[in-house]
């Protein structure tokens, strides 16, 4: 086993981890799971070689797919999660006292058995709130029975089977599957990659022309390509950046205090978009 982990996203260009050994590898239906132990990031997730999340990095990207959604809805209390099968959605979701039912629906069991394994810390599986569903999200969402309050995609890369999770149609059935106040959050690629560019085009445009409010917003992950992370979030109803939103976010301390990233001037401040970025999606 080569001593490095290399994920290039642009010809040679990449990211390097330093690896002390691979824990778990297991090509499931869908795609190649693996898990190693790092140097730096503690266990590293990857799936078909890119990056999916390290214990020592993970809760930026789980916090911000999360709280954003949910401060954003006033009192959400049935959670879609498309995807997300290491659970650290589910597990910032459940943080919310609303919360009656969390649906996790995620194509590939191979996924939630990896981290089951190696990444102890990252899901609630045994919430009872959280009901675990190993089918296609795209189909779920398409002929969902009862409305939710916030979907959220934590899928992977729009290659393989998640490249659905970036066509206008999955967006439509996502808007029938909202109720009224519903929220929508999404991962969205690195604004630094081009060749995600036509992607993020196509999730943008969509969320654009289907609910009255979509925005972009940033994090910073220092294991994905280029460290720049973009997210979306469309609602039918409530603006992200509305005073509502944020002084329900202040108020809710006993959440707060056991984030590590996520806090009401993070979530103002993720909205604010640099000119290269704007203008990919405009
Ligand atoms: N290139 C990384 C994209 C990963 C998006 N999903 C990560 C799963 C974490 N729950």
């Amino acid at each position: 086993m080569p001593l490095q982990y290399n994920e290039y996203y642009n010809e040679q260009t990449g990211l390097t981890i330093g690896l002390k050994k691979l824990l778990f590898s297991k090509q499931s239906e869908y795609q190649l799971v693996e898990v190693y132990e790092t140097d730096t990031w503690g266990n590293l997730m990857t799936i078909d070689g890119m990056v999916m999340l390290s214990e020592r990095d993970e809760f930026v990207y789980h916090e911000m797919i999360s709280h954003v959604a949910m401060f954003t809805h006033p009192k959400p209390e049935r959670v879609l999660i498309i995807g997300g099968g290491d659970g650290g959605t589910a597990r910032e979701v459940l943080k919310h006292p609303s919360i009656q039912q969390v649906d996790m629906v995620e194509i590939d069991k191979t996924v939630v058995e990896a981290s089951k394994l190696h990444f102890p810390g990252v899901g609630d599986f045994n919430n009872p709130k959280l009901n675990v569903l190993y089918e296609d999200g795209i189909a779920y969402v398409k002929n969902m029975k009862k409305p939710y309050d916030v979907i959220i995609i934590d899928g992977s890369d729009p290659v393989g089977p998640a490249e659905g999770l970036f066509e206008k149609d999955f967006y439509q059935f996502c808007l029938k599957a909202l109720t009224p106040e519903g929220v929508l959050t999404a991962q969205t690629e690195s604004p630094w990659v081009e060749s995600y560019y036509p992607s993020m085009k196509k999730v943008f445009s969509a969320l654009d022309d289907l609910f009255p409010i979509s925005k972009m917003y940033l994090n910073y992950i220092p294991l994905y390509p280029a460290g720049m992370w973009s997210m979306a979030c469309a609602s039918r109803s409530e603006d992200p950046l509305g005073d509502g939103v944020l002084q329900r976010a202040e108020s809710a301390q006993n959440i707060l205090s056991a984030l590590s990233y996520y806090n009401p001037d993070v979530h103002r401040g993720a909205f604010a978009l640099p000119n290269f970025v704007k203008k990919i999606i405009q």
